[in-house]
């Protein structure tokens, strides 16, 4: 299958590319590398030593004899999207390509602004195209369990079957998000819906969950092909910011009193859930959500759970109570459904103490690529 992995060069992005060359497919990346230049603007750094795209796209054709097309475009440029879809034709278009994280949405008006702009148009511009140019691609589009916040009932997948004064429908889910990052997420599934229906698009959503981990199968085949690991406090997510600050020994940054409950799944299962997604396409018109996650856990178990295999490898870290620098519910219901990927073979990784400990020791051989100084959070909600 013909297959662009849009945003190619990031955390869920490479090791996706990766897999599905693995697989046979003939795979293009198409990344803008803006998320190196934030890692500049926010002088921060990935844990781990990654190449240049092309580097690490060269050692994979060493390694694995398999070639991945690169094409250095930006989304919201769509004389470049317009060109890669009349080249390409892609069957399935994968899309990972926007800027993902809550508290980078949240330092200013200028970046909730870019984080809109980045994100809701670069979409729109994949829309546009896959009509004008490759009706039948099906885009597979990285949205968020974040879109739907935290509600006092039970989480179901994209749709929800109301009664209303005697009425009945299947509804789109209510959406509360909790922050712009995750609000851009609902305006794009709000925009492929409504792409779907007019165009006869076929789409889906995948609303995907905290992604945990570092390495595949893929990636662990050489030392140069190593996965991208976020610690600071914009770009890294809970538990992988844990594992740093376990492996440096700094107290683990549960925010308030770590009762905030959403749904995790390593990187192995992400790279598979995509190519679930990609080898059982929508049908024509049809926009399908899909919720991407494994298990649910709260902060504080699992920062109780990094402490435990930190003290078993010698280091002795507490959970430190941070003042949470966001707006959200504590103690509150959570409970979403993740059954159609399963349904579709799906086989889950949990998070095992053999996990944890393969990603401490990773952490633990570059702690002298930590800068302690971007651990606590210093943008908030207020
Ligand atoms: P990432 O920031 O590591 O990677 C995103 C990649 O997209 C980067 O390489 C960046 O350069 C590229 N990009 C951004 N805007 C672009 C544009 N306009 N044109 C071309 N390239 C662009 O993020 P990630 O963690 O790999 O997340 C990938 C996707 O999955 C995102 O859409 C994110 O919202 C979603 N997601 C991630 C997580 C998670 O825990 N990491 C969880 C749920 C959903
Ligand atoms: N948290 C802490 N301590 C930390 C960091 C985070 O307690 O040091 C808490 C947060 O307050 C929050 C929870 O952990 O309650 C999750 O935060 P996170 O930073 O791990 O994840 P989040 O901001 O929700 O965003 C991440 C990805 C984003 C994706 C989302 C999936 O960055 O791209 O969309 O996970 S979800 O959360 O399901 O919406």
């Amino acid at each position: 299958m013909k297959i662009v992995v849009a945003g190619g060069d990031g955390f869920c992005g490479w090791p996706t590319a990766l897999y599905l060359s693995q697989k046979g497919h003939d795979v293009t990346i198409v990344d803008n590398l803006v998320r190196r230049e934030i890692d500049v603007e926010l002088g921060s750094n990935s844990v781990t030593p990654i190449l240049e795209l092309e580097e690490r796209v060269a050692v994979w054709k060493e390694v694995s004899g398999k070639d991945i097309a690169v094409k250095i475009a930006d989304l919201t440029d769509y004389d470049a999207v317009s060109a890669i879809f009349q080249e390409i034709r892609p069957e399935s278009f994968v899309h990972f390509a926007e800027h993902r994280s809550a508290p980078y949405s949240m330092i200013d008006r200028e970046h909730a602004i870019e984080n809109h702009r980045n994100n809701v148009e670069g979409t729109l511009n994949v829309l546009w195209a896959i009509k004008d140019f490759a009706p039948d691609c099906h885009l597979v589009k990285l949205g968020t369990m974040g879109e739907y916040g935290q509600p006092n009932i039970d989480i179901e997948e994209g749709w929800l079957e109301v009664e209303h004064k005697g009425r009945k429908d299947r509804l789109p889910y209510p959406k509360q998000p909790g922050s712009f990052y995750h609000l851009t997420k609902v305006h794009d599934s709000d925009n492929i819906m409504f792409a779907c229906k007019i165009w006869g698009i076929r789409a889906t959503d995948l609303n995907q969950g905290v992604v945990y981990g570092l390495e595949t199968d893929e990636t662990r085949r050489d030392p140069r092909l190593v996965n991208r690991f976020d610690y600071d406090a914009v770009f890294g997510t809970a538990l992988n910011r844990f594992i740093v600050q376990a492996a440096i020994g700094h107290d683990l940054t549960v925010y308030g009193n770590g009762s905030q409950t959403r749904g995790y799944l390593d990187i192995q299962d992400t790279v598979r859930c995509i190519e679930i997604a990609c080898e059982n396409p929508a049908d024509v018109g049809e926009f399908r959500v899909y919720n991407q996650f494994t298990e649910q856990f709260s902060v504080k178990e699992l920062a109780e759970k990094v402490q435990k295999v930190a003290r078993d490898l010698g280091n002795d870290v507490e959970l430190a109570t941070t003042e949470n620098p966001r707006v959200e519910k504590y103690d509150h219901y959570y409970n979403a459904v993740n059954t159609n990927l399963l349904d579709l073979g799906l086989q889950p990784h949990l998070l095992t103490d053999e996990h944890l400990t393969e990603v401490i020791k990773v952490a633990m051989n570059n702690t002298d690529r930590v800068d302690r100084e971007l651990v606590l959070p210093t943008v908030t909600w207020k």
